[in-house]
Formats: structure tokens, C-alpha cells, sequence
């Protein structure tokens, strides 16, 4: 379909279009860059939900959608999943938790995957947030799936991460090693209604005792996502969050850091992909590689540095 019917779609709000375009970006189309060009590019907040797999992400962000839906906000969430190449369409666990939306034209749910490209996934959820924001989602949530490095990529795209732990699943001292405590801004101890749930709060208060004191301070909130209680102060601390951000220039900040590594990982993309096309292209280059992979990557490097590749990859 071309770009042009895309922005029509977009515009009648059709959803099928939205999910044409977001498969467009996790096969990183350059058509993506077209139609935000057309469409606009308004950035709505965007919170993170991470933590080990059980421990109530998907519970705690459909009752979230429940919170902003009875306030009129359109609702968006992405299940960000780093192991699927290439996914589409909601995981059918999440489908079923998250089904009492799936009638409500103000909530889209599915999920997302990268192919193996570096920063592909950020990458790709950024614009997948543009293309929310411009389909005119108010809110968009962020959900990782898989388990490994998809906590810092999310958190890399989000306003608000929120990491969520439950009794038994996703031991602090874990976390603490994998760089987890340091990406949260609010934490969230679910299922509190399981033994070992203040245990693990206290833990948790303890560890963040011994950080280094920071101007904002991530609260700890207690939830049992199943029946909805703790949500209010889950919301309120999310609020607080999105005050903070706005008060204290942080936001800015956060919104400047990310938009450089935007630009530093398209560069990324798009050398690797001139570089494909120039080892392809040239016999000469490839023999050169195949005796020294740091030679013909230097060889590239300068190639592109004198504009020969530049609008190619810029296409
Ligand atoms: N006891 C208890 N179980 C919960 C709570 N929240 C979620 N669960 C259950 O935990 C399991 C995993 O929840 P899910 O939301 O899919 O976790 P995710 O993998 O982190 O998205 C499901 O069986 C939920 O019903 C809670 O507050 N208390
Ligand atoms: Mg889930």
C-alpha cells in the first residue's frame, strides 16, 4: 500500500492502517520516515513496564487501562518482545488478559519484535510511538516480554520505567546486577497479597538506601494487580513522576539524551546497510574483507565519509 493511502487511513483512524504502518517498522521500511514526515509527529508519554516474566506486568497494565480509559485517554500498548524476529499482532496471553478492551476502539494492544539489527528494537519502538501519538493515542504503554537486554532498550524509550517485582520472582540482588534498579523510577512490588511480599518491599527499601541519593527518589508501591488494589497509588506515583520530569527540566533532558541516541543508532542502520550494499556491489571490497574485516570496514568508513553512499542511505 502506498504512503499516501496510509496517511488517508491514518487520518479516518482506521486501525488496520496503524497496524500496517507499525509492520513497516519492524521490517525498518524508510516509507515509516515518509508517512511521520506527512503525518506529524506528536510524542505521547510513554511508561515502561518491566520485570522477570509472572510477575504481573500484563495484569498491572490492563488494570492501568482501565484507570485512563474511565478518564477519556486513549490508550496504546506495545509487548515489546526482543527474541520474536518479528511478531505482529497481540501475544495470546496478553490477548486474554487484556481482553476486556478489545471492543474499545481507545485501546490498541499488540506486539512487537526487531530483527537482529543493532538498536533495531529501540529504533523501532520509537517510531512505533511516533506512529501512536499521530494515530492519536494519548498514552502509551510499554510492556518488555522476553526476558534479557529488552528492560534497557524499553527504558531507553520510556518517560517512566516501572519495574515490577513479586514475591519469589525476580530476586533483588539479581536486579542489582543486571542494571534493573538503577533504569526504575517507580518500583512496584505486585502480588502483595502472596506471602513474602513486605519481605521483598523492605529488601528493596534497603538496596535503594544504599544508592547513591538522586533528586527524585523511586517510590516503592505495594499492588495486588488481580484485584486492583494498590492502583491508586501506582497512578498517583506515576503522576508525580510526569510532574517531576516537567518541573525539573528533567524531562528535557531525558528527551534530548534519547533523541541523541536516535540519531547515533539511524546512523548505525543505515552505515550497516550501505556498507551490505557496497560489499555487494564491490568485488574488490569483499576480497578485502574476507582477509581483514577491519581494513574493509575502514575502507567503508572513509567510502561514505566522502558522500558517495550518503543519499543512498538517506533513501
Ligand atoms: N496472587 C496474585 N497473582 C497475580 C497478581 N497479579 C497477577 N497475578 C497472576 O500472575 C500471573 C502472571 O501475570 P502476568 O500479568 O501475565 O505477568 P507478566 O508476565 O509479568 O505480564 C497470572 O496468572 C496472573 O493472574 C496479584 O496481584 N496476585
Ligand atoms: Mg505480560
Amino acid at each position: 500500500m502506498p504512503e499516501r493511502d496510509l496517511a488517508a487511513e491514518f487520518r479516518a483512524g482506521n486501525v488496520r492502517g496503524l497496524a500496517r504502518a507499525i509492520t513497516l517498522v519492524e521490517r525498518r521500511d524508510p516509507a515509516v520516515r515518509r508517512l511521520l514526515a506527512e503525518l506529524g509527529q506528536p510524542r505521547p508519554p510513554v511508561v515502561g513496564f518491566t520485570g522477570a516474566p509472572g510477575t504481573g506486568k500484563s495484569t498491572l497494565v490492563d488494570a492501568l487501562i482501565r484507570h485512563w480509559r474511565a478518564l477519556g485517554r486513549k490508550v496504546a500498548v506495545i509487548a515489546v518482545d526482543p527474541n520474536s524476529p518479528y511478531s505482529g499482532g497481540a501475544i495470546l496471553g496478553d490477548r486474554i488478559r487484556m481482553q476486556g478492551h478489545a471492543l474499545d476502539p481507545g485501546v490498541y494492544i499488540r506486539s512487537m519484535g526487531a530483527r537482529g539489527h543493532l538498536g533495531g528494537l529501540s529504533l523501532a519502538t520509537r517510531e512505533a510511538v511516533r506512529l501512536l501519538g499521530a494515530f492519536g493515542f494519548d498514552e502509551v504503554v510499554l510492556e518488555t516480554v522476553g526476558v534479557g537486554q529488552s528492560e534497557l532498550e524499553v527504558a531507553a524509550v520510556a518517560d517512566t520505567t516501572v519495574v515490577v517485582m513479586a514475591p519469589g520472582l525476580g530476586d533483588g540482588v539479581q536486579m542489582i546486577k543486571a542494571g534493573i534498579l538503577e533504569i526504575a523510577d517507580v518500583l512496584v512490588v505486585n502480588k502483595a497479597d502472596l506471602a513474602g511480599a513486605q519481605r521483598a518491599a523492605q529488601e528493596l527499601r534497603t538496596m535503594l538506601n544504599l544508592a547513591p541519593r538522586t533528586e527524585w527518589k523511586p517510590p516503592i508501591v505495594m499492588t495486588v494487580a488481580l484485584s486492583g488494589e494498590g492502583m491508586d497509588e501506582l497512578e498517583q506515583a506515576l503522576a508525580r513522576h510526569r510532574h517531576y520530569l516537567e518541573g525539573s527540566g528533567e524531562g528535557r533532558r531525558r528527551m534530548q539524551a534519547r533523541l541523541r541516541e536516535e540519531a547515533a543508532d539511524l546512523v548505525g542502520q543505515w552505515a550497516r546497510e550501505a556498507a551490505l550494499r557496497l560489499l555487494e556491489a564491490d568485488g574488490e571490497l569483499g576480497r578485502l574483507a574476507d582477509e581483514s574485516p577491519y581494513v574493509a570496514a575502514e575502507q567503508i568508513l572513509s567510502r561514505l565519509g566522502t558522500g558517495g553512499e550518503r543519499a543512498e542511505a538517506r533513501a
